[in-house]
């Protein structure tokens, strides 16, 4: 890479071109060669007493073990006191036995098949789980605490979480320089180097409100093997070079020499902790077995192989030579060996009375007081989520102002602000002022927010403008919201770099730090999301079922078909539904606590809100919960300038919450038995039916109820509304094609509530391939069409379902 400062070049250069530089004590030797053993009977005694279960073993690459405890000793020499770190399969129980220092029972309890899962969910392998622990350095005698990131198999997503989480527990602790939490990533190398996820993580290394202050990268480098013969250089199937992917200094490191590793590591740690910038260790190794234990690398690399099985393993080689020069005796090193195999076979014995697995055991962020001791929600109810209308008024007023003198704003910010102030006044709110209002209260009752996507700050829809901008002063800005009262929690709104895999990823660690935050990711448009479709199928949708851990992070997803084209028209919703894990089917039980015990079963929710009050209490309700779980928002983009959607502060006082369903008010609910259709809708095309319905002067016959939630889906209040129109046709009318929205998840469950007695018709585009069309023309003709049908009261007639 390219240094283009002096000081670093100077830097490294006299840590490895001074004459003699690296050298060791005895007693660093000694514990070397500890810990070399560690790492390699570790290996040993799992072959031995499972010699048919996976479990990515490290042969080959053992000294991967000290690596990381010289890189841990060393940063909290320099003032590290916690370090978070995400890895792949290689290595891992490893890692947690003799880094992180996981009971050995624990981690061998896990292979025995008879174990039994005592927490809800589906559980994950046992080379995947997370862990927390906090312990003394032995080599400083400080406390430092560890945190190993649960992941999916999908190498490197996790690197953008830890970073996440990172960055929140750097922020929690006002460590705004990184000087007491840092994280450490570790790679495959032809992971780091295929994976553009891990590109997009070190993006991030540079943007203020993303950086973790420098982040040690360890790279298990099993590509290059120790032979110098092109032809048998890879152990592996996928060529890749890690020197290409990053801008960070790379030390490459032969992995058989474990004194060079050992000094390595300490210049890569006093680097990250003198420089704060990322570095990356290469421990260039070779794979002793296949990839993992099941397989015969023979198979395709005979030759190769063929070597490999000759070299004399790093311990014996390391251990031979302190022999010779006198550092340790044959005696001590054996004993050494014995006295950890005793402990593995005495930890060994004790696994066998855990007949019970407990994932809770495996968090790797604990949430202190946040739940009951069991870790049960304290309570199953959620308070309603109004405010008072004072507050609004302070919020609103804020909102409208600049609240530092000798400010120039620009002239049309003038006229938005202005507006606002208006809006106040006469207590209605727009999408953006019910918005400033739900980040705003939460601010004041120590809630942390937090906003980021791809140009959030102002808004993709120049409608939000949470920072302003001084047009006379280069640089110069104003964050209005972190001027609401004088005691209240920090609003962090920031523009992230053009990425969704990579910021996604960040935004749900943040959010995984602590439940006490809103942590809102925005799409640009709502189309752009499946480019962290790693991120939402691996972590967000299933991360509690896998690894216990909620995360109540929300997702904004503008959506809506308004002729803009194919990719900025649909945020996917059916997707996010097909994912949700309500049963269809299944008639529920109605508690007195529905709404609650339902949130709480459930692994997401979807809403898509019609109004700016029932976003402002969505966003509010996410904190008010006595749980976390992620919420999904369908967001607008014309409706945020509709002349019809806007809300009165009487829909957000004191008292008012949120509405899951909001039921027909007009004057079809005052005569139900007359009404002969009900159409059902979710967002914006609500508006385009309440207008085509008066056109039609259809009011009397025709109701319109929205679903406000989607999933988990109201059974509860929509069977109220169906039981109040008994002889009406039910439609479902949406503005997404067929195949597409959100019929396919509506119709089942309707059609549960209805015992399967009534149709539920669908009204909306016909089935397509694309989300929308990019022929303006074309998209208003299928709006008239669809409109048409929906209030042609003769449509189904006769129709059979
Ligand atoms: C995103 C993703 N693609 C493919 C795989 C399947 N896979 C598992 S391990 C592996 C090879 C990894 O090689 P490397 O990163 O060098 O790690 P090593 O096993 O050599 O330590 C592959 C392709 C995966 N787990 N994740
Ligand atoms: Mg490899």
């Amino acid at each position: 890479m390219f240094i283009n400062d002096v000081e670093q070049c100077q830097w490294i250069r006299q840590k490895f071109e001074t004459p003699g530089i690296m050298k060791f004590t005895n007693e660093e030797k000694r514990t070397l060669l500890a810990r070399l053993v560690r790492s390699m009977r570790f290996e040993d005694f799992l072959a031995r007493k499972w010699s048919s279960e996976k479990r990515f073993g490290l042969e080959g690459c053992e000294v991967m073990i000290p690596a990381l405890k010289t890189i841990i000793d060393k940063s909290s020499e320099m003032g590290i006191e916690y370090v978070i770190m995400g890895m792949p399969h290689r290595g891992r129980l490893n890692v947690l036995a003799n880094v992180i220092r996981k009971e050995l029972e624990q981690i061998f309890c896990q292979f025995d098949p008879k174990l039994e899962a005592a927490d809800e969910g589906s559980g994950d392998v046992k080379y995947h789980l997370g862990m927390y622990h906090e312990r003394i350095n032995r080599t400083t005698n400080k406390k430092i605490t560890l945190s190993l990131m649960a992941n999916p198999s999908h190498l490197e997503a996790v690197d953008p979480v830890v970073q996440g989480k990172t960055k929140a527990e750097q922020f929690y602790r006002g460590d705004t320089a990184g000087k007491k939490v840092m994280s450490i990533l570790l790679h495959g190398d032809a992971a780091f180097a295929g994976q553009g996820v891990v590109y997009e993580t070190f993006h991030l290394s540079d943007l203020p409100s993303y950086t973790t202050n420098g982040t040690i990268h360890v790279v298990v480098n099993n590509q290059i093997g120790f032979t110098t013969d092109p032809r048998m250089a890879r152990s592996s199937p996928y060529p890749t070079d890690v020197a290409r992917v990053v801008n960070a200094p790379i030390f490459h490191v032969n992995a058989d020499d474990p004194e060079a590793v050992m000094y390595v590591c300490n210049v890569a740690a006093e680097w990250r902790n003198t420089f704060n910038k990322d570095v990356v260790v290469d421990l260039v190794c070779y794979r002793r077995r296949g990839h993992n234990e099941m397989d015969e690398p023979m198979f395709t690399q005979p030759l190769m192989y063929k070597q490999i099985h000759k070299q004399v393993p790093v311990l014996k080689k390391y251990a031979d030579k302190l022999i010779a020069d006198g550092t340790v005796t044959l005696q001590e090193f054996e004993e050494e060996i014995a006295k950890y195999d005793r402990i593995c076979e005495e930890a060994y014995t004790r696994s066998k009375d855990n007949k019970i697995l407990h994932i809770k055991h495996w968090l790797d962020s604990p949430w202190p007081g946040f739940f009951n001791v069991d870790g049960e929600p304290k309570s199953m109810s959620c308070p309603p989520t109004g405010i008072s209308e004072d507050l609004l008024t302070h919020i609103g007023n804020v909102a409208s102002s600049v609240p530092v003198k000798d400010f120039k704003i620009h002239s049309g910010l003038s006229r938005i602000l202005k507006a606002r102030l208006e809006m106040t006044k006469n207590r209605v709110v727009d999408w953006a002022l019910a918005e400033y209002m739900a980040f705003g209260s939460v601010l004041k009752e120590g809630i942390h927010v937090r906003l980021s996507g791809q140009d959030v700050e102002r808004g993709t829809f120049s409608h939000r403008h949470h920072v302003l901008h001084d047009q006379e002063v280069d640089k110069r800005t104003c964050v209005p919201m972190n001027h609401l009262w004088e005691q209240q929690a920090p609003y962090t709104v920031c523009n992230s770099s053009l990425s969704e895999y990579g910021v996604l990823g960040f935004e749900l660690g943040f959010a995984m730090a602590s439940p006490n935050a809103l942590v809102c990711w925005e799409a640009q448009f709502g189309d752009f999301h499946n480019t962290a479709q790693c991120i939402i199928d691996q972590f967000i949708s299933s991360g509690q079922a896998k690894w216990v851990r909620h995360n109540g992070i929300v997702l904004l997803l503008p959506h809506g078909m308004e002729g803009m084209g194919p990719e900025h028209s649909s945020a996917r919703p059916e997707r996010f539904l097909q994912m949700s894990n309500d049963d269809s089917d299944a008639y529920p039980e109605f508690s007195e606590q529905f709404e609650v015990s339902q949130l709480y079963e459930c692994n997401w929710i979807v809403v898509n809100c019609s109004t700016p009050a029932n976003y402002f209490h969505v966003l509010r309700r996410q904190i008010l919960l006595p749980f976390r779980k992620p919420l999904i928002v369908l967001t607008p983009k014309s409706l945020l300038r509709h002349p019809e959607a806007k809300s009165s502060f009487d829909e957000m006082v004191t008292g008012t919450t949120f509405q899951r369903v909001i039921p027909e008010n007009g004057p079809a609910a005052q005569a139900p038995h007359e009404v002969k259709r009900v159409i059902f809708c979710t967002g914006k095309v609500y508006y385009d039916l309440v207008k085509e319905r008066k056109n039609q002067d259809l009011e009397k016959q025709v109701a319109i109820t929205r679903l406000e939630q989607i999933s988990p889906f109201p059974f509860d209040l929509l069977k109220e509304e169906l039981e109040k129109y008994p002889s009406a046709d039910l439609v479902w009318c949406q503005e997404e094609h067929k195949n597409s929205g959100y019929y396919d998840y509506v119709k089942p469950r309707f059609r549960t509530i209805v015992n399967r007695t009534r149709p539920i018709w669908y009204v909306g585009r016909e089935p397509a391939a694309a989300a929308a069309t990019g022929n303006k023309n074309m998209h208003l003709v299928s709006l008239r069409r669809f409109l048409d049908t929906a209030f042609n009261l003769e449509a189904f007639e006769g129709k059979t379902f």
